[in-house]
């Protein structure tokens, strides 16, 4: 029998890229921190000189699936973290935004083989999206740990 998990250490290996959306980015830059902080305390080189990590900001949560799966397709990163927040206050469009930014990421990691993590908050208040990006936890924190897990998963699988 064979047991597959990911870790969270050892991670020189890894080659990460980060797609941040600017939308909200009151709330995406405190993820984007949280996320950079969780990669640096687990050994990520997360200097302006990396070779490890590379970071791209899009317009809005909208345009994460497309530049996700130019980089991810591009064999250069073993996973990918999307980085978005989408307030129902803010647009009557909420359920378009959410709709395509889940169900896009989604397809770009099973076609391209690559793990995208899904990293966009969906509150209904402005409110709620600061308290889940820093003033009570950060869920960008999170993204940057199972961005590790799943890129070491999928490497463990892949040498199976
Ligand atoms: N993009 C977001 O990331 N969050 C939002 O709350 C949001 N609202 O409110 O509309 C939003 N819209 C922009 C969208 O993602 C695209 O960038 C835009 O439609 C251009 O394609």
């Amino acid at each position: 029998m064979a047991t597959f998990e990911g870790r969270f250490t050892d991670v020189e290996g890894l080659r990460i890229a980060v797609v941040v959306a600017r939308f909200n980015d009151l709330v995406t830059a405190k993820l984007l921190s949280g996320c950079l902080d969780c990669l640096a305390r687990h050994g990520v080189d997360t200097s302006s000189t990396s070779s490890q990590l590379d970071v791209a900001w899009v317009p809005g949560s909208f345009e994460l699936p497309l530049v996700s799966q130019n980089l991810a397709a591009s064999g250069r990163y073993q996973v990918v973290i999307t980085l978005g927040a989408v307030i129902r206050g803010d647009t009557p469009h909420f359920d378009v935004v959410v709709a395509e930014a889940s169900k896009g990421i989604a397809a770009v990691a099973r076609e391209t083989g690559v793990p995208v993590i899904f990293g966009v908050l969906t509150t209904d208040t402005m409110q709620q999206a600061l308290e889940r990006a820093g003033i009570k936890s950060n869920l960008g924190w999170s993204y940057g740990l199972e961005a590790l897990e799943m890129g070491s998963l999928m490497g463990a699988l892949g040498r199976a």
